[in-house]
């Protein structure tokens, strides 16, 4: 589908990590967001709609500003739910777009008071998810581009390169600081995933509240589902 890259993941052999072939700057046009529906919820990978339509993956530490981002792209205010405290539900959240995409909200990892127990459901959920889902076309990684890299973003991103899902970084956030300081930190973050991957992913700085990033974003994931063709298992 997209161009195969090799790309050494240098804790491990190398493996095959697919790389978005378009470059930012190569985007025509935005596309335009006519329809926004909140499908379903999910607490059970069966029971997710049959994976005959594109579909792109939000997911970050709880509070990075992941709701108000999809609200952002989708340009509905209430569609996914922001709030100031961490949700306890894990859910997979279906939104479907143009009735032809979907946006997939995933619960926040790195909840400091959730219970080691809850830790590791969220990760044999999340993880299953995102590993057998044949429709997924990206995992959108967000960070909060305030902040120095994480540990736990950066392991998050070590595990897609392990099992060769393709992500792009979104930083989120930025209108709460100086370009610079976002900069500076972006670097850093490069810089530390170069540890581990011999590429820098795609990465987009957004702010919910100004809308940056929001034309680049919806360029991207319109150049993507170009490619999307219906997988012929399970249907
Ligand atoms: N200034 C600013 N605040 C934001 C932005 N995105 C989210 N927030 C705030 O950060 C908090 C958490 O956002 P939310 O979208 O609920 O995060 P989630 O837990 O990742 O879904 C809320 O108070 C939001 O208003 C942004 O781009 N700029
Ligand atoms: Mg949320």
């Amino acid at each position: 589908m997209f161009g195969i890259c090799k790309t050494k993941f240098l804790i491990d052999e190398p493996f095959t990590f697919r790389l978005f072939p378009f470059a930012l700057n190569k985007y025509l046009y935005t596309m335009i967001v006519k329809s926004a529906e909140f499908i379903c919820s999910n607490t059970q990978i069966s029971k997710l709609p049959p994976p005959v339509k594109a579909e792109y993956a939000f997911i970050g530490r709880s509070n990075v500003g992941k709701s108000s981002l999809i609200n952002m792209l989708a340009g509905k205010k209430g569609l996914a739910k922001t709030s100031q405290t961490p949700g306890k539900t894990q859910l997979i959240n279906h939104f479907l777009i143009n009735d032809s995409w979907y946006i997939v909200d995933l619960p926040g990892y790195g909840y400091a008071r959730a219970s080691k127990t809850k830790k590791a459901d969220w990760n044999k959920f999340i993880h299953t998810y995102l590993d057998k889902r044949e429709s997924l076309q990206c995992v959108l990684v967000l960070i909060d581009s305030r902040l120095e890299p994480q540990k736990i973003d950066l392991e998050f991103c070590n595990w897609l390169g392990e099992k060769g899902l393709s992500f792009v970084l979104v930083f989120t956030k930025a209108d709460k600081q100086s370009s610079l300081k976002t900069d500076q930190n972006v670097a850093q973050f490069k810089k530390a995933l170069l540890q581990t991957f011999d590429e820098f992913p795609q990465y987009f700085v957004t702010s919910s509240e100004t809308q940056l990033g929001h034309d680049d974003i919806l360029s991207f994931i319109s150049e993507v589902n170009k490619h999307f063709t219906i997988p012929s298992i399970n249907i």
